[in-house]
């Protein structure tokens, strides 16, 4: 019997790394970044800014080192354009970046929040100045998403969390020219009764490429009396058929413990949209939203979140009642 959870992931001393009393403009909070390493090993960090409207935006905020003397653009970097993309009416929130190497591009998910509620939109950006949209490419409800890093059998796929209420799930859907998507297969469900991710879970940072497969960090949703608990899992998919399950958590890896993790204007939230990995290939630093109201680091380590995943694993078996079509 063990007599402590090992811990994955370790907190940065100088948490929270970036909070609104350093934004170079008025704002009411920063969280919730998507991270990305630039080719010159600068941290780019598209982080979102929610201002006293209560709308967001995004502001990139650069490191060497990425962890601090962060250079913050002195104007937001990407506005809603609520004319142009009416589903951007209430703001754009939670971007998740993936470097597209076949495109030269990174791709930017990020939740467009209009009259219909949440809805997942695509953009595209060379150097996180202009930004080509795509438009909404999954309807309200949906959110948590990201696209993989290249094509899977010659299809784009993007994982997403549609919402059935009050449960929701983790998809994947696959297209042929990023324009047109379709062939929506469950990935993994919400547990359900008393488990930390019963009832909403959804996908955090996008997932990580490695030779057991897609190591995917996600996020749980616990209702209690007292609010909401967001707290992060592991699970690891197929390579060629990322719908297929390998191993999921039984445990939460990391949850809300520090001071300011658990208050702040919404209190008990850690909440990922993105990681570097270091030079090593297996050195993690995640980036997450703290208390949706500043953002804090933690280091982990790919190799040790695989081994952990072998002995805290149970292979889930899918609910036929949520998903009659998915395939064995
Ligand atoms: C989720 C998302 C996140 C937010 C979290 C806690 O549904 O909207 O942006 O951090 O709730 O409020």
């Amino acid at each position: 019997m063990r007599d402590q959870y090992s811990e994955l992931f370790q907190r940065h001393k100088l948490n929270p790394i970036l909070a609104a009393a350093q934004w170079p403009y008025p704002i009411n909070s920063v969280f919730n970044p998507g991270a990305t390493l630039l080719p010159d090993g600068t941290t780019l960090l598209l982080c979102r800014v929610e201002d006293r409207r209560g709308l967001s935006h995004f502001c990139a905020a650069r490191s060497a080192n990425g962890v601090d003397q962060w250079q913050i653009d002195d104007q937001p970097t990407w506005l809603p354009d609520p004319k142009r993309y009416p589903e951007e009416l209430w703001g754009i929130e939670d971007p998740r970046i993936t470097h597209i190497p076949e495109l030269n591009k990174y791709a930017i998910l990020y939740t467009a929040f209009g009259r219909d509620g949440p809805a997942v939109a695509l953009a595209f950006t060379e150097n996180f100045q202009q930004f080509e949209r795509f438009g909404v490419i999954m309807p309200a409800d949906d959110k948590d998403a990201a696209l993989l890093p290249h094509r899977i059998n010659g299809q784009w796929a993007v994982i997403h969390r549609p919402v059935s209420d009050p449960r929701a799930h983790i998809w994947i859907s696959y297209s042929p020219d990023l324009h047109h998507w379709g062939a929506h297969r469950l990935m993994m469900e919400a547990r359900r009764g008393a488990w930390w991710d019963a009832t909403k879970i959804g996908l955090s940072p996008p997932p990580i490429e490695t030779s057991q497969g897609w190591l995917m960090i996600y996020h749980g949703v616990r209702q209690t009396a007292a609010g909401c608990l967001y707290r992060l899992g592991l699970a690891l998919f197929d390579l060629k058929d990322p719908e297929r399950c390998l191993k999921r958590g039984d445990e939460w890896i990391f949850g809300p413990e520090e001071p300011y993790e658990m208050h702040g204007d919404v209190g008990n939230v850690v909440f990922s949209c993105g990681y570097t990995i270091a030079p090593d290939g297996d050195t993690v630093h995640l980036y997450y939203g703290v208390a949706d109201t500043s953002i804090a680091l933690a280091t982990g380590s790919v190799r040790s979140m695989l081994e952990w995943l072998e002995e805290h694993s149970e292979i889930p078996a899918i609910d036929r009642r949520v998903a009659t079509h998915h395939k064995e």
